[in-house]
């Protein structure tokens, strides 16, 4: 039996999933490196006011760490980064985890088949398999304003928000109309002096009450009767197969959504901003919004929205093509993730010098989620397609890391000393992709971060069940296998 070495990095929902199924497993040679300072990744970086998660805490959620008394239905930011804290804590997984640790750079030894990681310590690590399970939404995409950094005032991004930041008061200025900037016009509007919203692109709105308490007499009973609440997340993960054929299959079910879309904003869009706030694409084309309070900010007195397209930032505010200053204090970025990054920047070198930005140029391109072909001994968590908005990320991330985890037993086993991905199940895989995208209702003709550079959309566009099938058992013939030297 040889140990394999294992670093995962990211400490979000990826990262801990993998760290319990090593653990569950029995791996002894491994450690969690977190270049944030404390876990749950997404839910670390970002803390701006108003965020809540769109997707209900009861399914959002480990199915191995299952939380009985959720305050709300849709819980916000500060709580599901306490779940995540106290995940680690209460499963034991807190010293595997080295915060403040970024993993600069990782390079394959063709050689010896090992990894070397240079760390931002200074310090250098040899793994044999390296998991990155480094995130999505995880770099924040800058616009490339003129004049920006002649802001007078804060400018600040959502993902790195300053909560030393002072809003109430001053006028604020908010570009970005995606999920966060909904949000955050949402939290900011009441205290601000006034806030104006630009909206490059007006999204569809769902209405939902999104600051439903989930009820004490629910909570109570769940922790009573953990097998109900786990039959609740069951159902819930079923449930949200029917969501995937909404976004994936045209039927009677997503034109039902996409007219429960039109509703909202006909019945809560103020009639003055109506035309403004309709979008010209398809409900649901881009990850759809949820809110139950921004069309209620928007309309409010101190509220503007402006649709007219910026054409500079200058100290005193932003500039639109008309002419107009509008001026602001403060200065908020909601526009979104550079989402195809994934491991970058970390600088990943594979067999025979392949650099992962050379391999990517045209964007991510991997293996069910999970692999990369000139990569060996690393896998990805959450990686390239692995985005759905409908099958729950701890689900696909424990599947995930179970998937890789029996590669790590094989190493263990003697069966093999490294393992890569072919190109041809790779080019298979994304053919495979390719076409089960034409139905889906992200190829209606709009705009989003799930589109890469190189016009695929990067998302899982099977059921769960294609999921599972995929991630049950490692195909063989889809891999090149070395064995150990004798
Ligand atoms: P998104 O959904 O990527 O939204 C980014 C927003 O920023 C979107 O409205 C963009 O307009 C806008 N944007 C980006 N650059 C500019 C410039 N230069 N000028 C004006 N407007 C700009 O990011 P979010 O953070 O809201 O949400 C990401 C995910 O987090 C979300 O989907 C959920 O899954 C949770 P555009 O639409 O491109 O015209």
């Amino acid at each position: 039996m040889t140990e394999p070495r294992v670093v995962v990095i990211g400490a979000g929902v990826a990262g801990i999933s993998t760290a319990y199924v090593l653990q569950q497993q029995g791996f002894t040679d491994w450690v969690v490196l977190e270049k944030g300072s404390d876990v749950g990744g997404v839910w670390y970086w970002n803390h701006y006011p108003g965020l809540t998660c769109d997707v209900p805490s009861q399914i959002y959620q480990f199915a191995f760490a299952p939380k009985p008394d959720w305050e709300r239905v849709w819980a916000t930011g500060p709580q599901i980064q306490r779940y995540h804290r106290d995940v680690v804590d209460e499963l034991g997984l807190a010293d595997r985890i080295r915060c403040d640790t970024e993993v600069l750079a990782a390079e394959f030894d063709d050689a010896d088949g090992t990894w070397t990681l240079t760390l931002s310590t200074g310090e250098t690590m040899v793994a044999d398999f390296v998991v990155c399970a480094t995130g999505v939404l995880e770099n924040p995409a800058i616009p490339d304003i003129d004049g920006l950094a002649d802001f007078a005032g804060p400018v600040v991004h959502t993902a790195r928000w300053d909560d030393s930041l002072v809003t109430d008061g001053r006028k604020i200025a908010v570009i970005g109309t995606g999920s966060t900037g909904v949000q955050v016009v949402s939290a900011l509007q009441p205290g601000a002096a006034g806030i104006t919203h630009f909206v490059r692109s007006p999204q569809w709105v769902l209405w939902a009450p999104m600051g439903l308490p989930q009820v004490g007499a629910v909570s109570a009973l769940f922790r009573r009767a953990p097998g109900l609440l786990d039959r609740v997340h069951r159902g819930l993960l079923w449930g949200s197969g029917i969501l995937a054929d909404i976004v994936t299959t045209p039927s009677w079910r997503r034109r039902a959504v996409q007219a429960y879309a039109r509703l909202s904003l006909r019945a809560q869009a103020p009639a003055r901003l109506r035309e403004d706030l309709t979008p010209d694409y398809e409900p649901l084309c881009k990850r759809q919004v949820v809110s139950g309070s921004y069309y209620r900010a928007i309309r409010a007195r101190n509220a503007s929205l402006v649709t007219e397209r910026i054409t500079g930032v200058e100290p005193g505010g932003v500039r639109t093509a008309d002419g107009r200053l509008h001026e602001a204090d403060v200065l908020v970025l909601a526009t979104g993730f550079r989402a195809h990054d994934y491991m970058r920047p970390m600088e990943v070198t594979g067999r025979e010098g392949i650099k992962l930005d050379d391999a990517w140029a045209d964007g991510p391109r991997a293996y069910r989620m999970t692999a990369v072909p000139g990569f060996p001994n690393l896998f990805t968590v959450l990686g390239p397609n692995s985005p759905t908005g409908s099958i729950s990320l701890q689900f696909s991330a424990e599947l995930s890391a179970k998937y890789i985890a029996q590669w790590l037993t094989r190493f263990r086993d003697g069966e093999l000393a490294t393992v890569e991905v072919t190109e041809e199940a790779t080019d298979a895989f994304n053919r495979q992709v390719a076409e089960a995208m034409v139905p889906t209702v992200w190829n209606t003709g709009c705009n989003s971060w799930y589109f890469t550079e190189g016009g695929t959309i990067d998302l899982w566009p099977f059921d769960r069940k294609t999921m599972v099938r995929m991630l049950s058992r490692p195909e063989d013939a889809d891999f090149h296998v070395r064995v150990p030297a004798r």
